[in-house]
């Protein structure tokens, strides 16, 4: 019997491999939240929400709107999307407060840990004709003293020209688009890859919904993302985007800092476009 079933690309599937990452491996891993600060907070929350709901006369029509949305997003997986494209980049603002290095933004819900190791200059693993402009992002770690960072590592994942991300659509191998670059012993980097299409959030799911009936749209601009790390440094986790890019300015998820556009110019093989942009790390 041949299988000539294509998987389609759901919110419910990548809500649940979202969900599934996030619990099994978090960034504050072990980390605890003690009363005195739930208390505040908790109490906080409501209390703006008492607010919201007596000045705008909140009806039990909208109430129960409300209720059987929440009950939706748990049930497609999509607390971490939700969370990710609405609050993380307020979390973010008062995390990187006092650095002085390159800017960061959020994380986003698809950060796969323990990507495939590759060498200072690495061609990103990608399909036989993987679809797409070629990129070529170079650059160097440093640290806020202008030290090179030996060694630093680059970690970067990124969605498809379909706008897909590897391990959270079907039908991707494994690792595609996703790798640690480590660099050479004078921080530096050079990684081929294709340019990312503009990402847009899955409108068939609760997220997609409030989209809707709010009358949003969807779309983040393109985006590179990277965790980069190095000994005895902070490390940041941030995005970049492309200059130009339709949605640049009104990004869904309030990721986007004028720090972190860049401008690629023509590859000088005649390839597709190269970029180059350095990290600066701080002291931890
Ligand atoms: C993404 O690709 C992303 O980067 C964020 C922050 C949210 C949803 C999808
Ligand atoms: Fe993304």
């Amino acid at each position: 019997m041949t299988d000539t079933t294509i998987e389609q690309a759901t919110a419910a599937a990548s809500g649940a491999a979202a969900t599934e990452r996030f619990r099994g491996k978090q960034r504050t891993e072990g980390a605890e939240v003690d009363t005195k600060r739930v208390d505040t907070l908790a109490t906080e929350l409501l209390t703006a929400a008492y607010d919201i709901i007596r000045r705008h006369q909140v009806t039990y029509a909208e109430y129960d709107a409300l209720k059987s949305w929440l009950i939706q997003v748990g049930e497609d997986g999509e607390w971490p999307l939700f969370l990710d494209v609405w609050l993380e980049h307020v979390v973010e603002e008062v995390a990187s407060e006092n650095r002085q290095g390159s800017k960061g933004t959020i994380e986003g819900p698809y950060y796969v840990h323990g990507a495939p190791s590759l060498p200072a200059e690495a061609k990103l693993p990608a399909r036989e004709g993987e679809e797409g402009t070629p990129l070529l992002f170079q650059g160097q770690v440093r640290g806020v003293d202008g030290a090179p960072l030996a060694g630093a590592h680059v970690d970067i994942w990124h969605a498809d020209n379909d706008g897909y991300y590897s391990q959270f659509a079907p039908n991707l191998p494994e690792w595609n688009l996703r790798g640690t670059v480590v660099a050479d012993d004078q921080g530096n980097f050079k990684i081929h890859t294709i340019q990312p299409a503009p990402y847009q959030i899955p409108t068939d799911g609760s997220c997609g919904k409030l989209i809707a009936a709010a009358g949003w749209h969807a779309w983040r601009p393109a985006h590179l993302h990277f965790k980069v790390s190095a000994p005895g440094h902070q490390s940041i986790t941030t995005q970049l985007y492309f200059t130009g890019d339709e949605h640049i300015g009104d990004d869904i998820a309030s990721a986007v800092k004028p720090e972190l556009i860049l401008d690629p110019t023509p590859a000088t093989d005649g390839h597709g476009r190269e970029v180059t942009y350095d990290f600066v790390l701080d002291k931890a």
